[in-house]
């Protein structure tokens, strides 16, 4: 009896499954028939951006690349479950529309990429110089058999509404209530697809999608639509934003310069005046690295050279926000603040600047720029051109090969080299000339050691032993952490610049030059591992313990304040001389243009900083956040609390009066940028007051 009713139970379950497996066939084979136009929709839609990928990034990951496959469908569905709120008869033309809107999408990104590497930005719309420049180019040099493939699309499409028409598909008769029904049932299909994408997002993803500096990276993880739309809005945000409040800002703009008057000469004016100039951007160059050892070897020879060697501003700090090392290149050109919403190269490259280009070319310089990386990232292309680079060299002028790639791109030694060549050349055919070369290893997350070189950051010590023999005894210190492998690639960078002046010096270009050298941006290093650099504990290879004698505290403030970057300027006959100095007053970034203003004799009325040697020991620095510095106090504004750096008393009156000087600088700076107040004043004719 009881296996009588096992073998019941067991045919009973069977019943039931194959009941659910035909429920389910048969769901699923009802829903394929009765959605044919909207999954053809889908399915060309989403092969239309997979073969924009695979015809873009060649690598097996951009290929299969499910999560932008799911982002696409996302988007996908999102735009076709609103056609099912039309009459059958009408869907199809919704359908067609928006598969022709997003065949376009991927042609003209296809095309773009052909011609820039990267992907179209709605932004580059409003650059009528450039599309002037590109137009003809395109027809002639670029389209090619592959851009045509986004064609097929809509042409399926039809077929497919053909075939449907003539079986009748569009004849079905939908009530309002069935068509609201079958919207929001695909809706539901959408928002699960959207679950299910957010969860495969890492903070990384997040933070370069909100920064849009790297387009590549962006279609990769969040495919061509969703690249597309984040565009659309980052592109119309700042044009938002200016369509309120000129008056005020325009009136708090000119108040602020009123009495601005350019400062007086001083011992360092126009000492530079005619030479020749070579800036470098140091990517991640921190201060706390210069005359660092490690067992016994310098971590950064060439930096400790040039810093000994000309003038060192040993107090000198970054003031980037979200756009990192377009956020200096921005202050360092302009004496401008970063934006504070979105990033001036992305969202403000639709205008003119007051760069240190434009300056000196009203002095008759060639000016011109290096960065062996894709000229779109940081949309460097467009800004430099906007902050008065005649010439921007990028990748597409250097040979790069995966061999001589370290990181994002073309290996610093390989920079330089291929960068002499070019600034022979410059040097030959131009009486004056000033160049950028933006370095590009030292570039965060600092893995590739193996590329760097042997740079040994371990604690090596040599121990006698009771019966006088000696043994070397080597403790990890630094080995396998971030910060350690950030010392090896620095060091890397910084043999690379050796290499790099040593050049310029045998080929002579460096007898009428000045070198200047900035660090962009801190590194963005656990603070742990800083702990861990200045307070090791040998014997139990951790960190000192707080009550020990020996422990430096490196809270966050320290932190904040090691953030420190080298800026140095140097020639090849300056030891030993009156301009050899280390300059140890607080400056900032936004100090650059009048300072070196002042020794190249050009002036921009509209900047924010001062001449170091002018405002000397009573500057300050404002940082994005609201933060500032000056040589007695660093005061942090979110947590309300300031950090003594001196002696000398503090008062309440002067921490307020400072904070709202870095308001008020803020504010004017942003507006500054977002209401194109400095080329409003040319266009419109405003005179200056
Ligand atoms: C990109 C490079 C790095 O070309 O300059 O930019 P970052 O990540 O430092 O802003
Ligand atoms: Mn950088």
């Amino acid at each position: 009896m009881k296996r009588i009713k096992i073998v019941f139970n067991q045919i009973k379950n069977n019943i039931i499954k194959n009941i659910k497996k035909m429920k389910k066939e048969h769901l699923i084979k009802s829903y394929i028939k009765n959605n044919k136009l909207f999954l053809a929709f889908v399915i060309i839609c989403v092969i239309n951006s997979t073969v924009l990928r695979f015809f873009c990034m060649h690598s097996i990951e951009n290929y299969l690349s499910w999560r932008a496959v799911l982002a696409d469908l996302v988007i996908i569905t999102l735009a076709g479950s609103f056609g099912y709120l039309l009459k059958p008869k009408n869907r199809f033309i919704y359908y067609f529309c928006f598969c022709i809107f997003f065949s376009g999408i991927c042609m003209i990104n296809s095309v773009y990429y052909t011609f820039y590497t990267s992907f179209a930005s709605i932004s580059m719309l409003s650059l009528t110089q450039y599309i002037g420049d590109v137009g003809d180019a395109v027809v002639e040099n670029v389209l090619q058999l592959k851009d045509l493939f986004y064609i097929i699309g809509p042409i399926v499409l039809v077929l497919v509404h053909l075939k449907l028409k003539k079986k009748n598909y569009y004849k079905k008769v939908e009530i309002k209530s069935l068509r609201k029904k079958k919207t929001f049932k695909s809706l539901s299909i959408t928002s699960v697809l959207l679950v299910l994408f957010l969860l495969t997002l890492s903070p990384l993803d997040v933070s370069r999608f909100l920064k849009q500096w790297n387009k590549e990276y962006i279609v990769m993880r969040f495919g061509i639509y969703v690249y597309q739309t984040n565009d659309l809005f980052t592109s119309i945000q700042p044009k938002i934003n200016s369509m309120f409040g000129y008056d005020k800002a325009n009136k708090s703009f000119k108040d602020y310069f009123k009495d601005k008057e350019q400062s007086p000469s001083n011992e360092y004016t126009k000492i530079f005046e005619g030479k020749n100039v070579i800036v470098i951007h140091g990517e991640s160059m921190m201060t706390n690295a210069i005359g660092l050892r490690f067992n016994d070897q310098e971590v950064t020879p060439t930096l400790n050279k040039l810093s000994s060697e000309g003038m060192y501003f040993s107090n000198f700090y970054s003031q980037v926000s979200v756009g990192t090392s377009s956020d200096s290149e921005l202050t360092y050109n302009t004496s401008l603040m970063p934006t504070k919403s979105g990033t001036a190269f992305v969202s403000y490259s639709d205008r003119k600047y007051i760069g240190i280009p434009t300056l000196l070319k009203e002095k008759n310089y060639y000016t011109f720029s290096m960065h062996a990386n894709n000229a779109d990232f940081w949309n460097r292309r467009a800004m430099h051109k906007n902050l008065g680079y005649d010439r921007f060299y990028s990748k597409t002028d250097y040979n790069v090969t995966k061999e001589n790639t370290i990181g994002l791109g073309l290996s610093d030694k390989e920079f330089f080299r291929q960068s002499i060549e070019k600034i022979e050349q410059i040097n030959k055919e131009h009486e004056k000339w000033y160049g950028l070369l933006i370095m590009l290893s030292n570039h965060t997350p600092f893995s590739e050691v193996e590329k760097y070189g042997e740079f040994p950051v371990d604690m090596k010590e040599t121990i006698t032993k009771e019966d006088g023999t000696t043994e070397e005894v080597t403790y990890p210190y630094m080995e396998g952490t971030k910060l350690g492998n950030y010392f090896k690639s620095l060091h890397y960078a910084d043999a690379a610049l050796g290499e790099f002046i040593q050049e310029l010096e045998e080929k002579g270009l460096l007898e009428n030059t000045v070198f200047i050298l900035y660090g962009d941006h801190d590194a963005r290093l656990p603070r742990n591992d800083y702990e861990r650099l200045y307070n090791y504990d040998k014997t139990t290879d951790d960190i000192l313990d707080e009550d020990d004698p020996n422990y430096k505290e490196y809270d966050s403030y320290q932190y904040e304040l090691g953030r420190k970057v080298p800026f140095i300027i140097w020639t090849n006959n300056m030891k030993n001389t009156k301009l050899n100095f280390e300059n140890k007053n607080v400056m900032g970034m936004y100090d650059v243009v009048p300072t070196l203003g002042n020794m190249f004799g050009f002036y921009n009325k509209y900047t924010l900083g001062h001449d170091i040697f002018d405002i000397k020991e009573n500057n300050i620095v404002v940082f994005p956040t609201g933060n500032w510095v000056n040589n007695k106090i660093y005061y942090n504004s979110q947590k309300s609390a300031y950090l003594p750096l001196s002696e000398e008393p503090i008062t309440e009156e002067e921490i307020n009066s400072n904070t709202e000087y870095t308001n008020q600088l803020l504010d004017v700076s942003n507006d500054i940028i977002s209401f194109d107040l400095l080329n409003e004043k040319k266009d419109k004719g405003i005179e200056e007051e």
